[in-house]
């Protein structure tokens, strides 16, 4: 113990006056790296032993090395370096690199120490301050849910949400400005609509950022009313083709894929006889259908009560034709029918007034015998 007391009281006796300056680097962007250098200069009058130096380093500084003139260096948050002597008038210098981690503006503070008494402590330390900027503007981006239309041509046909992203790693949200960049839901039809954002940070600017145009049709399309078909007569045994026309389709907002519906049974083709459902479908250009509609074509069934009423003479020439014994025009064949139709008709009716049931059979009874008549001079023609 006595010999370390007299050690310290033995360099008590000298002097040194160490001065310590500290520089740093250009203003640093974030993600880079800056250099500070400490240069420690001894003034004297003794030279300085066990010369130290000490940088507690800022805490959004990481340190990445620190490289000594002379000496040694240890730590990273707090580094500090033994120099050993210094002679009268004799400089060091460390190097030491950190990597600017945030954006912000910092001191950093490093001091000079000897085993020598320093007559001067005032110029033991310095001060560096730095303002680390940010290197990019804010990053912006708009999340749509569904990711992409959902319907055809670029429609959407459910609700839309836009969700902005916007962030700025380096700048921080305390430092971001947003213009626009409202969360929105689309839930109205509308023929297109689009959102924006704008974002400011220390890093600049970015945007206006626009999502694409929004195309909304949840709507179903409409198909017009069709009336039931009832005119229809029979052509041979197994129908009639029919024709119609298409019910027209309306949409309010995308429009019709077609101006018509697509129905089935097709307008044209061959009804079977009685009652056959059409039922018409549409879309609109966003994918939409409509509810269906359907109507009635009523195929009247002239042609059966014709061969189930014909005469036997009738039935013998029919069977002679097939065989080709006799040859009758269509025309006369259709005299035949329609008279055999009257015949059965007129019978009918009489016995029904006879028993007082209905005389429904007398309008058809002269409608029927108009018709045939009517056929009879075409054929005689
Ligand atoms: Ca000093
Ligand atoms: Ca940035
Ligand atoms: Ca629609």
């Amino acid at each position: 113990m006595g010999g370390a007391r007299f050690h310290i009281d033995a360099a008590a006796t000298k002097q040194a006056d160490l001065g310590l300056t500290l520089s740093a680097g250009a203003n640093p962007k974030v993600g880079t790296h800056l250099t500070y250098t400490l240069t420690v200069t001894n003034n004297g009058p003794d030279t300085a032993s066990g010369v130290a130096l000490t940088d507690s380093l800022p805490t959004s500084m990481s340190f990445i090395s620190a490289t000594p003139s002379q000496g040694s260096c240890s730590g990273t948050g707090t580094v500090t370096c033994q120099m050993g002597e210094l002679a009268k008038d004799g400089s060091a210098t460390v190097s030491i690199v950190v990597n600017a981690s945030c954006v912000v503006t910092l001191d950093n503070n490093a001091k000079a120490t000897a085993n020598e008494s320093d007559p001067n402590p005032s110029n033991n330390s310095d001060t560096a301050t730095v303002t680390v900027g940010d290197p990019s503007p804010p990053l912006v981006a708009a999340t749509l849910t569904p990711s992409a239309p959902n319907g055809d041509n670029g429609w959407y046909i459910s609700n839309v949400s836009v969700k902005w992203n916007v962030s700025d790693p380096e700048s921080g949200a305390l430092l971001l400005q947003k213009a626009g960049c409202v969360d929105q839901l689309v839930s109205i039809d509308i023929a297109g609509v689009s959102f924006s954002c704008q974002a400011t940070s220390l890093g600049g600017t970015t945007g206006p950022v626009s999502t694409p145009a929004i195309k909304l049709d949840t709507g179903k399309p409409v198909i017009d009313a069709h009336a039931n078909v009832t005119n229809a007569d029979a052509t041979s045994s197994v129908g009639a083709p029919v024709a119609y026309l298409l019910p027209n389709v309306t949409d309010a907002t995308s429009g019709p894929a077609n101006p018509t519906a697509s129905c089935v049974p097709a307008p044209g083709s061959n009804f079977p006889l009685g009652n056959t459902t059409v039922t018409c479908n549409a879309n609109d250009l966003a994918g939409n259908a409509a509810v269906s509609t359907q109507f009635t074509v009523t195929v009247r069934n002239r042609t059966q009560v014709c061969d189930d009423d014909r005469s036997d003479s009738e039935r013998t020439h029919e069977t002679e034709r097939q065989r080709g014994e006799v040859r009758h025009s269509s025309h006369q064949h259709k005299d035949d029918c329609f008279n055999d139709v009257c015949a059965s008709t007129r019978n009918k009716t009489e016995d029904n007034q006879k028993n007082g049931k209905s005389k429904s059979f007398k309008g058809a009874m002269s409608e029927c015998e108009a018709e045939g008549k009517e056929e009879k001079g075409r054929t005689e023609d």
